[in-house]
C-alpha cells in the first residue's frame, strides 16, 4: 500500500506532461492518492483531460488563477465531488516573458511587477483560503514550488525573483496559520527543469549547462525527483514538517 492511500490531492498547474506538476501527481497517484486537476483555460484543457486520464482521475475543473470568482467557483465544485481533501499542489508561476530578460530595471514596470506577484505568490493565499473549509482538521499539506532566484541574484530572473521571495515568506506565514487546524505548508525549490514556464525566461539553456556541469551531482533534476519529494511532503510521513523550503536541485545551492 503506497503511503498516500486514501489521501485525496488537488493539482493544480499542469500545463503539459513536462510540468513539474505532472511529476508531482504522477509520484502520489503512484502512492495511492485520489487526484483532482484544474486547467487555467480552454488551451489547455485537453492536456488536462490527459492527465486526469492517465492518473484514473475523472475530476477536471477550470481555475485561472488571476479570477477570484473562479477560485471560488473552483473549491464550491470540488465540494461536490469530496466532502474534504487532504493535499493542494500549486504549481503555478507567471511573469510577462519581456520582464524575464536583461537586466532587472530595463523591463521593470509597475503591471509586471503586479502580474508576477500575483500569479505566482498571492494565489497560493488565495487558493490555501478557499480551500480551508474543505482542508481544515484533516492532517492535510499545502505544497508550493519556488525557485533559487528568490535568495540569489540569478541573470534574467529578474521581477520573478522578487515574486518568489514574496511566495517563500507566505509559506511561512500560511505555516503559522494554518498550522493550528493541522495543515503544514512546504515548498520545493526544484533545480531548472526544461519546462513551459521555462522557456519563457532567456538564456534557460545556459542555466541548465552550468547546473549540469557544476552542481554536486553533476546533473540537473527530474520532474519525477521533485515529484518523489512532493510525494513525501504531503504525507504523513513529513508530518513534523512545516514551513520549510526544501532543496530538490542536485545540491546545486550549496555551491558558494
Ligand atoms: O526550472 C523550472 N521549470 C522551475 C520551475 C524551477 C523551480 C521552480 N519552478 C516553478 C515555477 O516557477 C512554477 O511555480 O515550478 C512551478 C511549475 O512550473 P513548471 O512546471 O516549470 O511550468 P509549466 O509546466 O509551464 O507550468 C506552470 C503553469 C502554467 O503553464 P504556462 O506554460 O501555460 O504558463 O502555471 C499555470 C499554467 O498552467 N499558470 C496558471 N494557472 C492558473 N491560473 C496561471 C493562472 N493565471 N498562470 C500560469
Amino acid at each position: 500500500m503506497g503511503f498516500l492511500h486514501g489521501k485525496r490531492a488537488l493539482i493544480v498547474g499542469i500545463a503539459s506532461q513536462r510540468s513539474i506538476a505532472w511529476g508531482i501527481a504522477n509520484a502520489m497517484h503512484r502512492e495511492g492518492a485520489q487526484l483532482a486537476f484544474t486547467y487555467q483555460n480552454d488551451r489547455l484543457k485537453d492536456r488536462v483531460d490527459e492527465a486526469a486520464n492517465a492518473f484514473g482521475s475523472n475530476i477536471v475543473l477550470p481555475c485561472d488563477v488571476a479570477e477570484d470568482a473562479q477560485i471560488d467557483s473552483l473549491f464550491r465544485e470540488l465540494g461536490s465531488h469530496w466532502d474534504g481533501f487532504d493535499i493542494l499542489v500549486h504549481s503555478v508561476g507567471f511573469a510577462p516573458r519581456e520582464a524575464l530578460q536583461g537586466e532587472f530595471l530595463d523591463n521593470l514596470t509597475r503591471e509586471n511587477f503586479g502580474i508576477a506577484h500575483d500569479i505566482s505568490s498571492y494565489s497560493l493565499a488565495a487558493l490555501a483560503k478557499a480551500a480551508r473549509p474543505l482542508m481544515a482538521g484533516r492532517g492535510g499539506a499545502i505544497l508550493t514550488l519556488t525557485y533559487l532566484g528568490a535568495e540569489r541574484v540569478l541573470s534574467n530572473y529578474n521581477v520573478m525573483g522578487l515574486a518568489k521571495a514574496s511566495l517563500e515568506a507566505n509559506v511561512r506565514y500560511l505555516a503559522v496559520n494554518l498550522g493550528p487546524e493541522g495543515t503544514r505548508v512546504n515548498a520545493i525549490s526544484a533545480g531548472p527543469i526544461k519546462t513551459l514556464a521555462a522557456a519563457g525566461i532567456s538564456n534557460f539553456r545556459k542555466m541548465l549547462d552550468h547546473v549540469d556541469e557544476h552542481a554536486p551531482l553533476r546533473r540537473s533534476v527530474t520532474i519525477d525527483e521533485v515529484g518523489n519529494v512532493g510525494a513525501f511532503l504531503c504525507s504523513d510521513l513529513a508530518s513534523g514538517i512545516t514551513g520549510e523550503i526544501t532543496y530538490v536541485d542536485a545540491g546545486y545551492n550549496i555551491l558558494g
